[in-house]
């Protein structure tokens, strides 16, 4: 199946434009390991360009950020729905470029559009709130709160749901009256320029949205130390994250971080296995293991552990690993070679330093191109081991037992992330105690991963700060402004 990739240029101003170097960037499909095109690779002179372009976008009279929340809705609303009518033409192209199956590349964009819906529905609530009293204790004085945007944003993000993430980000800033330079990863970035093309065929104002691909160091340092820029929020990588905060932390400058994850799983004797398995293979197999919140560290009761992982073991067995666009595949290649690279150093490691690779641990057999890995599960394994302690990103579960809940409460909490972690039992009781005792951002219960543009995303620890998603995803591009008047018979 052909999937013909658009040539586009960089998104700034409202126009398509040649990177200053003129410099392109190939596109490598991660299950052939073919370059099937080309994206621009913007530099700091096109960081230049696009910020000078937000800037004027926000400094025109009848600007982005004063107008009514209802005049954005209507921008957001037509996005959605343009990306709606293109869904099945989004969803291959997300499929080949970062190599999920083409279902759930499917669901993404569905997710996609409804996020753009659900930000248009709060730009138009945004308006009811303005001037919201604030009581104070003397009535010589009366106070309001404005919320105003909070200027011009750079908007990094990460090749794991491409255009998802970044509308996480897009549609709030835009919805608050920001306005926004978004830099999705190198290595995945067609759909983002594609959304390039639905932003001009609606009309966004130009200058509201640019879009600039490119190089890391080259493309996102250059935003996330601009002095023009005033909030920059980052999805990716622990390392860059704070790479991105000591930038931001010259100027001043706010950020919001969503960052990498080893979340937990702990399943207790007391439920239905197979449906708790299900849970467990979904938490930790979906799209590759390559989500920030992946439950990529079982914690399972001793008595039913050999049970437990022996259907884990049949279920994997099961899945269909095969090209993303392939009828019914389920798990695809990871997104590049350096990414294949790094999954099977870390099994390898772990391997060498005693744990057992009950299944997978390699290239499956039947696929001689692409960087496919066999989901992988882990056993043995100690706390101080590497597949322990960090972020693998690709289709690895690592597995401990445990006797107590004390027990696995402590092993749960036994890591420097903080983003996600679930808990499987019949006992509600227990599950309440684990919300409470579990350090991360997200908590599922008898569930991993289901997620929700209506509920805060984000993480403690090293997995980041701030919120996405919901009320919270809007506040972080707004700044609140207090208003305080005297108020007095006498004239002034
Ligand atoms: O991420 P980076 P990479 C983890 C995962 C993965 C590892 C490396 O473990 O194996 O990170 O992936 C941009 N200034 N996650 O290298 O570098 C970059 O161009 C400004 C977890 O792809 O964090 C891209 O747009 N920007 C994760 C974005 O940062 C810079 C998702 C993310 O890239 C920059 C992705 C710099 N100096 C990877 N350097 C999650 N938690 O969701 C890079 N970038």
């Amino acid at each position: 199946m052909a999937v013909p990739i658009p040539t586009r240029q960089l998104f700034i101003d409202g126009q398509w434009t040649e990177p200053a170097l003129k410099k392109r960037i190939p596109i490598v499909n991660p299950a052939t390991e073919q370059i099937i095109g080309y994206i621009p690779a913007a530099t700091s002179e096109d960081v230049e360009l696009a910020v000078a372009a937000a800037r004027r976008a926000l400094a025109r009279k009848t600007d982005w950020a004063s107008a009514p929340g209802a005049v954005r809705a209507k921008y957001l609303r037509a996005i959605a729905a343009k990306i709606t009518e293109r869904k099945q033409e989004l969803a291959k192209l997300e499929a080949i470029d970062c190599g999920k199956p083409l279902e759930e590349a499917a669901w993404d964009i569905d997710d996609v559009a409804g996020c753009f819906e659900y930000y248009a529905d709060l730009a138009e609530g945004l308006d009811a709130k303005q001037k919201a009293p604030v009581s104070l204790p003397m009535d010589t004085f009366k106070s309001y709160v404005l919320k105003e945007p909070i200027g011009v944003v750079g908007l990094i993000t990460p090749w794991n749901y491409p255009l998802l993430m970044a509308t996480w980000k897009v549609a709030p800033a835009l919805a608050a009256g920001c306005a926004a330079i978004l830099k999705p990863s190198e290595l995945s970035s067609i759909t983002c320029l594609e959304l390039a093309d639905v932003c001009q065929e609606v009309g966004l104002p130009p200058g509201v949205l640019n879009i600039l691909t490119g190089l890391g160091p080259e493309a996102g340092a250059p935003l996330a130390s601009h002095p023009h820029v005033d909030k920059i929020a980052f999805t990716g990588s622990t390392a860059t994250g704070s790479k991105i905060m000591t930038a931001a932390a010259q100027l001043v400058k706010p950020v919001s971080l969503e960052l990498g994850g080893k979340s937990p799983i702990v399943v207790f004797e007391d439920v239905d296995l197979d449906k708790a398995a299900e849970w467990t293979i979904f938490g930790c197999f979906w799209t590759n293991g390559q989500i920030c919140s992946a439950t990529s560290r079982l914690l399972v009761h001793e008595s039913i552990a050999a049970e437990f992982l022996d259907k884990l073991v049949k279920w994997v067995k099961n899945i269909k690993i095969s090209d993303p666009l392939e009828e019914g595949c389920r798990l695809g290649p990871v997104v590049c070679e350096g990414q294949y690279e790094k999954v099977l150093k870390l099994i390898s490691t772990a391997k060498s330093e005693g744990a057992t690779i009950l299944c997978g641990g390699a290239r499956p057999e039947h696929l001689k191109k692409g960087f496919f890995i066999e989901p992988t599960i882990i056993t043995d394994v100690t706390t101080s081991m590497q597949i322990w302690r960090e972020e693998v990103f690709g289709p690895v579960l690592c597995v401990k037992t445990f006797s107590t809940e004390d027990e696995a409460i402590e092993l749960a909490n036994d890591t420097h992330y903080g983003l996600g972690a679930a808990v499987i039992s019949n006992d509600l009781e227990r599950c309440e105690r684990f919300t409470k005792a579990f350090q991360a951002g997200i908590v599922w219960v008898n569930c991993s991963q289901p997620c929700f543009c209506q509920a805060p995303w984000g993480g403690n620890k090293r997995s980041g700060f701030g919120r996405e998603l919901g009320e919270w995803g809007l506040d972080n591009y707004l700044s609140v402004k207090q208003i305080t008047q005297y108020i007095s018979d006498e004239p002034w």
